[in-house]
């Protein structure tokens, strides 16, 4: 037997191929509510899709719209996931999360999952989303009282601004855990300290790393 993703999967790119976007989103709702795939392996599927939307259009295959209706359909159904999330969140574990990108960086649906991932294992994620000044961070940080912060960059030039982008925002909040990931750290991280960039399969053991 295929495992479900697979079912789930092509029953996604069938209903966005023929544009219905409310056969998408029940798809996908359908298949977490009945507890057939958990959301993580939602989001991981959903991110593939979106991954192969993206070499499909570096291969001229694809239009700049289809992949932004594709985009669009997916942002609905991650949002749509927000009360099954909270149905199924561990027990709070008191620690709080401020989830942002920084200026002109724009790609935040990866993020927009991570902060699910972190609600789901019992911190209170609370997401800003892409393109927040250091000031509007350090502010937020400030009155949600954060544990950590966690920052996404997709490309190499945001990889290179939020640097600086980190080290203002230690200044104002120096015992803040922060925690670094995206597309642009995927490969190598240089410059950036091992224990800062995140690999998003350790988001469950975190909680036991904040003192
Ligand atoms: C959707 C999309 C957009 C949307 C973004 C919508 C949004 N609110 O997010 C919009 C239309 C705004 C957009 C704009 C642009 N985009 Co765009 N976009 C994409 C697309 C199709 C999908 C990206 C995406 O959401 N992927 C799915 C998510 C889930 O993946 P992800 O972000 O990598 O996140 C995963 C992990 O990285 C991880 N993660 C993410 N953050 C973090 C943080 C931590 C701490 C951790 C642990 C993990 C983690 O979790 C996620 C789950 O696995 C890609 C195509 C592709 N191949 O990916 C192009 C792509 C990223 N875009 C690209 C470009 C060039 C642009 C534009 C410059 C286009 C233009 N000429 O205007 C602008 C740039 C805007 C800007 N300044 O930021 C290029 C980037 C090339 C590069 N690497 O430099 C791509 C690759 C397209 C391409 N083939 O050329 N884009």
């Amino acid at each position: 037997m295929p495992p479900v993703s697979d079912g789930v999967r092509e029953t996604l790119l069938d209903r966005i191929a023929r544009r219905d976007r409310a056969g998408a989103v029940e798809a996908a709702l359908a298949a977490v509510r009945d507890d057939a795939l958990p959301v993580p392996e939602l989001y991981d599927l959903l991110a593939d899709v979106l991954a192969e939307m993206g070499a499909s259009w570096s291969r001229g295959e694809t239009e700049v719209w289809q992949e932004h209706y594709a985009t669009a359909v997916i942002r609905t159904i991650v949002e749509a996931c927000q009360p099954l999330v909270a149905q199924r969140a561990a027990p709070a574990n008191g620690l709080t999360v401020v989830l942002a990108t920084p200026p002109e960086e724009y790609h935040d649906l990866g993020l927009r999952m991570i902060a699910d991932r972190f609600t789901l294992v019992g911190w209170t994620a609370h997401l800003l989303g892409a393109n927040t000044p250091v000031g509007e961070l350090s502010a937020a940080i400030a009155e949600l009282d954060a544990d950590a912060v966690v920052l996404s960059a997709y490309t190499h030039f945001h990889r290179m601004a939020l640097r600086a982008y980190v080290d203002e925002m230690l200044v104002a909040h120096p015992a803040v855990r922060v925690w670094v990931g995206g597309a642009a750290f995927a490969r190598e991280h240089e410059g950036w300290p091992d224990d800062m960039v995140l690999d998003v399969a350790a988001i469950p053991r975190l909680a036991e790393t904040i003192v």
